[in-house]
């Protein structure tokens, strides 16, 4: 599963901070404004800092890749199998010929095509079916979430950037504040709350909430007032989006960011794994809808399909708004070719 990991909240409470303490990196005392937004890449198994920035999906596709061409090397396998771009540029073409009878030469489109094919065409050959499905339960299962951190700057800028909170990958945000800045300013930073709750509630109405309070070594004693203020004016205590911090019995997770107690953001850790796994348990629903639509494609032993017929399978599945993704999704995986460069090849699947 993926998840965007989006962070706000007003200027210098602490967004980076909290960033830095749930990759367990140490805590910097001086302010370094965000500009725009920091992006940073981890997942819920290690909460690392991912070095190379590359999709959860490339990587999980390196790896069977690479168990799969260690088993074919051991097996040292003599039988020459046909060579895969072959066999696509063929397929390819007898789409091309069957809609089109005439002499009329496809070749040059398909040779243009089969450069494209190859990589793609070479990955399907390592892949085995039983092997996606049991990609797709592991990554979509919770066990491993990928998280994409969107940490963005604190200023005024994000009146503007409200297309930020619409997004078709689920998304969990977490609201900074500053408690020790809630106590001494405390109307300017229930406004600051405010708009922040408010813009979440009206672009991203379902996505989970986690309310993160900093500066907790300066207002240690004070996490029952901070609680008393949000829920008085804010009533946190009623937003269902908002994750509770339930061993604290509060709405909000305090965080001293300075620490360097390794296990100081576990709660919070574990409350960002909590509601990335509550939306992926939404888009397992999705993918095995799709899954069932591979499985009867595959089971009717076809070389090649009307666009409808996928399309009454998938609306047999209560897919039937998504066939396209479906179809460019399992073309990207190598499991069926569905080209959509002209009308005749999209109808073809
Ligand atoms: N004592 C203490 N200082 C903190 C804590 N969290 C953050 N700070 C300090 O507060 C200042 C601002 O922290 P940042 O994490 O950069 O704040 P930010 O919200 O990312 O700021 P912008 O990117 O400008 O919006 C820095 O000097 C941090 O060292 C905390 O829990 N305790
Ligand atoms: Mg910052």
């Amino acid at each position: 599963g993926r998840c965007k990991l989006m962070v706000v909240g007003q200027g210098a409470a602490g967004k980076t901070s909290v960033v830095r303490s749930l990759l367990g990196m140490p805590p910097v005392a001086e302010h370094v404004s965000t500009v725009g937004v920091d992006l940073t890449r981890t997942d819920a198994e290690s909460w690392e800092k991912s070095k190379d920035f590359d999709s959860g999906f490339e990587r999980q596709a390196c790896r069977v890749a690479a168990l799969h061409l260690a088993q074919e090397q051991a097996a040292a396998a003599s039988k020459k199998r046909q060579s895969l771009p072959k066999r696509i540029s063929r397929r390819v073409s007898g789409v091309m010929g069957r809609r089109r009878p005439s002499k009329k030469p496809a070749a040059p489109f398909v040779a243009e095509k089969q450069v494209e094919l190859v990589p793609e065409a070479e990955m399907a050959q390592r892949f085995k079916y039983a092997e996606i499905k049991d990609m797709a339960g592991k990554t979509q299962s919770g066990q491993k979430i990928v998280f994409t951190i969107w940490d963005y700057a604190g200023q005024e800028v994000f009146y503007a950037l409200h297309h930020i909170f619409l997004t078709r990958e689920g998304g969990v945000f977490m609201v900074v504040f500053d408690m020790q800045e809630l106590l001494d300013e405390q109307d300017q930073a229930v406004k600051y709350l405010s708009f922040w709750l408010n813009s979440i509630k009206l672009h991203a109405s379902n996505a989970p909430i986690i309310l993160v309070g900093t500066h907790y070594d300066q207002a240690s004693n004070d996490e029952n007032v901070v609680e008393e203020i949000l829920v008085k004016n804010l009533s946190v205590d009623e937003n269902e989006n908002i994750v509770p911090n339930s061993a604290e019995n509060l709405s909000f997770f305090p965080i001293d960011n300075m620490s360097r107690e390794p296990g100081h953001a576990s709660e919070l850790r574990a409350a960002v794994e909590f509601s990335a796994s509550s939306l992926d348990a939404v888009s397992q629903k999705i993918s095995l809808r799709w899954l069932k639509v591979l499985d009867d494609l595959l089971k009717l032993d076809c070389d090649y399909v009307p666009f409808d017929t996928v399309q009454e399978l998938a609306t047999k599945y209560h897919a039937g708004d998504q066939t396209d993704e479906l179809l460019s999704f399992f073309h990207e995986l190598g499991m069926l070719v569905h080209l959509r460069a002209t009308d005749t090849l999209h109808d073809k699947v």
